[in-house]
């Protein structure tokens, strides 16, 4: 296999231990066979407005083992249309589904192309023959015609972490045309689920008119349009089961554990740890655990839901309303329900360390993860992986979650259905020994087999052709 080259908007040094298992894990595949992880600095410069190739911040170039990382500066303008404007003003929120959100200002669209442009004219240079090309998510999708206009050979994959909606939401997007050719561009196109495939295919048919190729590989897709084929995919992200579960025998993550069993000793514990975005659907998970009280008034003064949600891109307005809704809902659970002995919801607005993950989903009977729609979402896997085998506590997942796909054995759920996600947290609660374990034994299983590893050797399988 020639070098691996990962281009991402953010790159992560896979050696810092503040790393997730994904930085992680792309830093093993890069140190395989020595490689290079572009993406943007996370820092902007004021002062210019970014429009012209003059402007080209210079590359700065860190090693770290055998992975050299080369990073670049946006300018403030680039930053507010290409990251803010398009990726998560528009992107971001149609496919997930919510066109009510996004912001088709035309402007940024025009600094989402500018900015892949840069990230083409930044990596040509850094290319040898033989490379292989991987760009991840909805940042840069037409990163790869870009370089190919400038003359790149180099065999190129992209996956997508975000679901892809179907065909006619796709059509809301003004520049879907645009965007969707430019998928032909790659030679291979991961997805997190066979649903997101679906959407592909319909879309490519029906409104770029581009061919089915019949093939007996498995698995596998071809599409051709344009002059070119491209092979479309469902890799669904996994994550380190056995770096997670190292961590979890952590003394950090252990005096988590200890501290959250000896403080609810009494209660039974519902955890639900998320980034702070409206796709997650927490204020409808807070719905479903008042539900949960006034319906099954047994589990009052016991269930006690923690609800860790980390701050993320706060600029954005639509994060804002999300987190003064939130703090009115538990604010209001806690004042209709709560005792002097019991504060129903805890809601913390924080980022939890790494290493004390897994004691928290630990200590908890119940997880919520429960995302109106996403990709996959690791926050499952990761509840999995860190239970206890012997006694286990429930998953109880969206429907709507790329993972539900592969974690059948939760407790699944549709979010928008608040009585009915009420009756499964119930379920999940007072659900016998034999059966958590039975579903457990099942889903760990899974996980371990279709891992952070599996997922890129299986790409990287398909992307070397
Ligand atoms: P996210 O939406 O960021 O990513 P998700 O999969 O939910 O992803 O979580 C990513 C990581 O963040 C997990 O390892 C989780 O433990 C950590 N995390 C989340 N909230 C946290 C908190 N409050 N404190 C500490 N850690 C927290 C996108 C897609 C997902 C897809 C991933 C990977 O939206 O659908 O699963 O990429 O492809």
């Amino acid at each position: 296999m020639g070098r691996l080259v990962i281009v991402s908007n953010r790159v992560a040094d896979p050696r810092k231990s503040a790393a997730g298992g994904l930085a992680v894990a792309l830093g093993q595949a890069l140190e395989a066979t020595g490689g290079l992880w572009l993406g943007w600095s996370g820092k902007v410069t004021e002062g210019n407005t970014g429009n012209t190739a003059k402007a080209d911040a210079p590359l700065q170039m860190q090693r770290s083992g055998k992975v050299q990382l080369a990073t670049f500066d946006l300018s403030a303008s680039h930053h507010d249309r290409y990251y803010l404007g398009y990726s998560n003003g528009v992107l971001w929120p149609v496919c997930h589904y919510r066109l009510d959100l996004a912001d088709f200002d035309a402007g940024y669209f025009d600094g989402y192309a500018q900015v892949n442009k840069l990230f083409a004219r930044q990596l040509l240079p850094l290319l040898k023959p033989g490379d292989m090309v991987w760009i991840h998510d909805y940042h840069l999708i037409p990163l790869a015609a870009e370089l190919r206009a400038l003359g790149c050979q180099q065999r190129i994959g992209f996956f997508l972490h975000i679901p892809l909606p179907p065909p006619p939401m796709l059509a809301a997007i003004p520049q879907h045309a645009w965007l969707m050719e430019r998928m032909f561009a790659y030679d291979v196109v991961g997805f997190q689920s066979q649903q997101d495939v679906g959407h592909f295919a319909g879309y490519v048919q029906q409104e770029l008119g581009a061919q089915k190729i019949e093939s007996e590989e498995e698995g596998a897709q071809h599409f051709s349009a344009f002059g070119r084929s491209v092979q479309v995919q469902a890799f669904p992200i996994g994550i380190d089961v056995a770096e997670f579960t190292h961590l979890a025998q952590g003394k950090d993550a252990r005096d988590a554990y200890t501290t959250t069993r000896e403080q609810y000793a009494s209660r039974r514990l519902l955890i639900g740890i998320d980034r702070l975005d409206y796709s997650k659907g927490i204020p409808h998970r807070i719905r479903a655990f008042r539900a949960l009280l006034n319906q099954f008034p047994e589990n009052r003064d016991s269930a006690t839901l923690i609800q860790i949600a980390s701050p993320s891109r706060e600029t954005v307005n639509a994060y804002t309303d999300i987190l003064h809704e939130l703090e009115g809902l538990c604010g209001a659970i806690n004042g209709d329900f709560g005792n002097l002995g019991w504060m129903p919801v805890r809601y913390i607005h924080r980022t939890v360390a790494r290493k004390r993950l897994p004691g928290l989903c630990r200590a908890a009977r119940v997880g919520l993860v429960t995302p109106l729609r996403d990709g996959m979402n690791l926050v499952a896997k990761e509840f999995i992986a860190a239970q206890d085998s012997q006694d286990p506590g429930v998953l109880v997942l969206s429907r709507f979650a790329g993972a539900a796909e592969q974690l059948q054995e939760a407790l699944l759920v549709n979010p928008y259905d608040t009585h009915g996600t009420a009756q499964a947290i119930q379920r999940a609660l007072h659900m016998p020994l034999e059966e958590r374990q039975e579903r457990h034994s099942q889903l760990l299983a899974r996980i371990k087999a279709q891992d952070v590893h599996w997922w890129h050797r299986n790409f990287l399988t398909a992307l070397a052709g």
